[in-house]
């Protein structure tokens, strides 16, 4: 913690290695927190958030959206990367600066330096709201790594092995932590517990995160 000239509490950003390549940079996106928020809500103004289906048929409790040059989707077909909104037909709006500027600054803390994201999936959590156990493995390039800023409620992020059955570790992750993750572990399972109840002073009862990857 950190008290600055007008008493305000802040916490001092910290720079924590989880595993070799995968770093959590606790309080990284605070800075940037209100151009981030209005930056959202421009994205999903454009293109609105929605529960997509599994290709087994289930509808995910996640409601997402995208923003940059690929989108990622789901549908009866499977998973993959989209340059156009099936929902509207056109492409997904552009990737904001402040989303830009704060994934690459990012990824350099983390020892990314030449990180260059086409993709940003935009995760709206609600109380109740899971995301199961899964690798991230629809990118072209697994040396690119992934950058990921959780904002608004609290959640519980597990982060397993290479095999779906290994022991998951968990972590918190707050408004303004962000988790660089790359190299060995780019292809970790990894889920999100069920969201609690809860109100963020900016977000209410939601949890929103945007991960970043360089998916074409
Ligand atoms: C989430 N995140 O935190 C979901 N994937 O809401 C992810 O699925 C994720 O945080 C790859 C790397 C980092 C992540
Ligand atoms: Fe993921």
């Amino acid at each position: 913690m950190q008290n600055d000239l007008f008493g305000t509490l802040t916490e001092t950003p910290s720079r924590e290695e989880i595993a070799e390549g995968a770093v959590l940079l606790r309080g990284f996106a605070l800075t940037e927190e209100d151009a981030l928020l209005v930056d959202i809500a421009l994205v999903a103004e454009a293109a609105p958030f929605r529960n997509m289906v599994t290709p087994g048929g289930f509808t995910m409790s996640v409601a997402m959206t995208n923003c940059g040059r690929a989108g990622w989707v789901s549908d009866r077909r499977g998973y993959r990367y989209a340059t156009d909104d099936p929902l509207s037909g056109k492409p997904w709006p552009a990737m904001p600066d402040s989303f830009l500027i704060l994934a690459q600054s990012a990824a350099a803390a983390a020892g990314y330096p030449a990180f260059a994201p086409d993709a940003c999936l935009v995760n709206r959590y609600v109380p109740g709201t899971r995301l199961t156990l899964h690798q991230d493995k629809n990118e072209k390039d697994f040396a690119q790594p992934i950058v990921s800023v959780s904002l608004g409620l609290p959640a519980t992020f597990q982060f397993g092995g290479m095999e779906r059955t290994e022991k998951v570790t968990r972590y918190r992750l707050e408004h303004g932590d962000v988790v660089v993750w790359g190299g060995p572990t780019r292809l970790r399972f990894h889920g999100v517990l069920p969201l609690k109840d809860g109100l963020h002073s900016s977000l209410g009862a939601t949890r929103i995160n945007l991960t970043f990857r360089k998916a074409m």
